[in-house]
This record gives structure tokens, C-alpha cells and sequence, in this order.
């Protein structure tokens, strides 16, 4: 057999390398949505970030993050992430307050086993693979339909990313998130 594409699955618990017809799904009862990558820790390799990663209910959700070596080797550095009750599709990796480290924006309810309670939640990332969500970022914590697509980009030109959010559901929308504040600059601060 002449198989053009091999590929790594990478678990919750280990990573193993298989190649061609093998195919293994998620483990039980949990589910992984959207994925990004980016240099997390600036060491030049890439690295993995996944939401959507629901488990069982009453256990703590969020993001997952997993470190590349540049050799297909992962390790997961998602201290900080797990504080969401549920998390969804919605994701986005960049530097959202200009301070050089990638921060992550992911989707997730923190609220309950509400309808339309989804926020946006900050990330602030210290460039080694540590993550601290930014209780008072601004964004809205709850209130939203579910959230299945986020994206960054830097709409207005004043060098810092709005943060762009795609809910569905029966009140689906498209929001846009503007920092009132440039870095350093927040009279709040
Ligand atoms: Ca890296
Ligand atoms: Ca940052
Ligand atoms: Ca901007």
C-alpha cells in the first residue's frame, strides 16, 4: 500500500503515531470541536489548541493546549484553561493586549446548564505555556447564543486584534469585540 498521508493522534493521555487505515475516535464521552495552532512558547515549533473539549457534566471544561517538540512529540500545558463549565467550537489564538505572548479566546459556558449563556473568555498566555483567565477582560461572560467560530483581525488598524464571534442557534449573530483601551492606556487600569 502506497499511503500518501500518515497521521499522529494525540489522546488526553498519551500520543501514538499511526499510519495509514488506522483510525481511533475520541475516548468515550468526550468530544473535541476546533483546533489552532500556533509558536505558544516561542520556541519555533508549532504548537496545538484545541476547544470544545466536553466531558462529562460537572467536570470542569475548557481549552486544551499540547507543546510540539518539532519532532511530532506533544505535551499538554493546559494549567489554567479548565475553568469553564462547558466549552464550545469557538476558538481563537493571538496577542490580544500587545504585551508580545499569544493569548487564547475560547467560547464556553461558566454559568450553568443554561440556553444563551455563553461568554467569551480571555486567556492571557506568558509565552511558556502558563494560562490565567482575565476575570474582568470586558468580555461578556454569559449572554450569548453558542458560539461556534471566533476569529481575530485587526478590523481598525490601531494594532491591536478585534475579536470576532459567530453564535448560532435561534439568536445567532455576529459580534465584534473592540478594546476600548489601548495597552497602557486604560484609565481603569
Ligand atoms: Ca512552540
Ligand atoms: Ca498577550
Ligand atoms: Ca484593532
Amino acid at each position: 500500500m502506497n499511503h500518501r498521508w500518515g497521521f499522529t493522534f494525540i489522546t488526553e493521555m498519551a500520543q501514538e503515531v499511526l499510519l495509514g487505515d488506522l483510525w481511533t475516535s475520541t475516548p468515550p464521552g468526550r468530544e473535541f470541536q476546533s483546533l489552532a495552532l500556533a509558536d505558544i512558547n516561542r520556541d519555533s515549533h508549532p504548537d496545538i489548541v484545541i476547544n470544545g473539549t466536553l466531558s462529562e457534566s460537572g467536570q470542569a471544561n475548557g481549552p486544551d493546549v499540547y507543546l510540539g517538540d518539532g519532532r511530532g512529540g506533544w505535551k499538554r500545558s493546559s494549567d489554567g484553561l479548565k475553568v469553564l463549565k462547558y466549552s464550545s467550537a469557538g476558538l481563537a489564538v493571538g496577542d490580544l493586549d500587545g504585551d508580545g505572548n499569544l493569548d487564547i479566546v475560547a467560547a464556553g459556558n461558566i454559568a450553568g446548564d443554561v440556553p444563551n449563556w455563553w461568554g467569551l473568555f480571555w486567556f492571557k498566555g506568558d509565552g511558556k505555556g502558563g494560562w490565567l483567565l482575565v476575570e474582568d477582560s470586558g468580555l461578556p461572560s454569559t449572554g450569548l447564543s453558542v458560539v461556534h467560530s471566533i476569529t481575530l483581525a485587526d478590523v481598525d488598524h490601531d494594532g491591536l486584534p478585534e475579536i470576532i464571534a459567530l453564535s448560532g442557534g435561534n439568536n445567532g449573530a455576529i459580534t465584534m469585540w473592540k478594546r476600548r483601551y489601548p495597552a497602557g492606556t486604560d484609565p481603569n487600569a
